[in-house]
């Protein structure tokens, strides 16, 4: 394997940051993690996880065994710095750049003339211009623009695209967007990332990478919020919204993706909002999409509420609690936010079920008439079944034993 005689120095240990440096590690790179967690910094050094990814485990426990990979709460001088931090949203669904911003003064007084800083987390356009203005305001002594003159560093942005559940594949493999402050910035970006991408690497602007990470999610947002809308369309007009999108699609220019009961994750369900908090008045289909997706987890719960009315002590079971299937994610779950407001709403008495989760999450834990079951014990006891997950394990239930029940699939994974 070739060695690269390089550091990097990978801020935010999280979903993306955690894989990224673990494959960095294993393709050769000094690495030094960074989180400001201590926990998540304990658990790294022990070589384990503190989320499920596939296969993750193994190539972090490689990545620290070989001694690679070693992490710590704060950043180091390094060749490379890559910020892989959270950009929640704020107040009005703006976006929230204080990790960002933090992340850039932390690792600010380590920074050496020459070095390549990329910013990976998920930005709104202007974020990496942002960064430079920080960087400027922590080092003074790299000159008043510190990606020009002699002293310069290289920046760029270069968005994660990864797909949770396929992280370890899609690092490698996908095609990957480096935007730079300038386009030698852009150049020393996409030459680290060819170094252990499959995929082809391209270069722009700082600024068409951010909008193009955005636009790929908004993208995808819209594309479902058409297929919640038929679900909702199909329910008053009685038709099964399954068979219809099956059929729909044998058409050979019509791809229509599946309803759900919502959208959930850290990245569709926000990042289409940054979009929108730039450009309001000409986002209205973006703006809509996040509404009529918001809007899908109210409608589930009342239909689940109306068919509750037909019980004296209704036992719902709710199955699945993360944001999609095979993985043990609960951020931006509609799934989790529907079983709380059932059990909130005074529903019924609710069974959540969560095979990727050992214990209750905390959201739920404490909430009367709401108790952390197993599948078997759910489906044994509940009047109403409501599938909110199409995990490999619920696929396997037996049809027979929801014969005598309400069943509410907002998956269609029993059609
Ligand atoms: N969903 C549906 N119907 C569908 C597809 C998805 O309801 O037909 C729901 C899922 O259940 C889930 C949500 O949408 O709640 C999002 O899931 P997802 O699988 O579409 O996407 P994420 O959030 O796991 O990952 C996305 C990916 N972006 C795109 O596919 C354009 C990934 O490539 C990005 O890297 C990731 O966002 C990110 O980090 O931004």
């Amino acid at each position: 394997m070739a060695r690269f005689d390089k550091t990097v120095c990978v801020v935010g240990l999280g979903y993306i940051g955690l894989p990224t440096a673990s494959l960095l590690a294993t393709r050769g790179y000094r690495v030094l993690g960074v989180d400001n967690d201590r926990r998540v910094v304990e658990a790294v050094q022990a070589g384990s996880l503190h989320f499920h990814e596939p296969d993750l485990d193994i190539l972090v426990a490689s990545a620290v065994g070989s001694g690679q990979l070693t992490a710590a709460c704060e950043p180091a001088a390094a060749d490379i710095f890559i910020i892989a931090v959270p950009t929640p949203f704020a107040d009005g669904h703006a976006p929230d750049m204080s990790y960002v911003e933090a992340a850039t003064r932390a690792l600010a007084p380590h920074l050496q003339p020459g070095n390549l800083l990329i910013l990976e987390s998920t930005s709104p356009v202007g974020a990496t211009e942002q960064v430079a203005g920080w960087l400027a305001q922590e080092r003074p002594d790299l000159g008043p623009d510190v990606t020009r003159g002699s002293k310069r560093i290289h920046l760029a942005h270069s968005p994660e695209r990864v797909l949770p559940g396929r992280v370890l594949q899609e690092l490698v493999i996908n095609d990957r967007i480096v935007g730079g402050i300038d386009p030698e910035s852009a150049e020393a970006g996409a030459e680290f990332y060819r170094t252990f991408t499959a995929g082809t690497v391209f270069t722009t602007k700082a600024r068409t990478a951010e909008l193009s990470k955005l636009a790929e999610n908004a993208f995808r947002d819209v594309n479902i919020a058409y297929a919640n809308e038929l679900s909702l369309i199909c329910e008053r007009l009685g038709v099964n919204v399954w068979e219809l999108i099956q059929l729909a699609n044998r058409h050979p220019r019509v791809n229509i993706l599946q309803p759900g009961p919502g959208v959930g994750g850290h990245c569709i369900a926000v990042d289409p909002w940054f979009i929108v908090h730039s450009a309001p008045e000409q986002s209205r289909l973006i703006r809509t999409a996040r509404e009529v997706n918001d809007g899908k987890p109210r409608w589930v719960i009342d239909q689940v509420k109306q068919a509750a009315e037909r019980f004296k002590d209704p036992v719902i079971a709710c199955l699945g609690l993360a944001f999609k299937a095979n993985i043990d994610d609960l951020r931006e779950s509609p799934a989790l936010a529907i079983t709380e407001a059932l059990a909130r709403e005074g529903a019924g008495d609710i069974l959540a079920v969560e095979p990727y989760v050992r214990e209750c999450p905390k959201r739920l834990a404490g909430l009367a008439k709401l108790r952390f079951a197993g599948v078997e014990e759910a489906l044994e006891k509940a009047d109403i079944v409501l599938l909110l997950v199409d995990h490999d394990r619920f696929r396997t239930i037996d049809r027979q034993r929801l014969a005598r029940k309400v069943l509410i699939d907002t998956r269609g994974l029993f059609g």
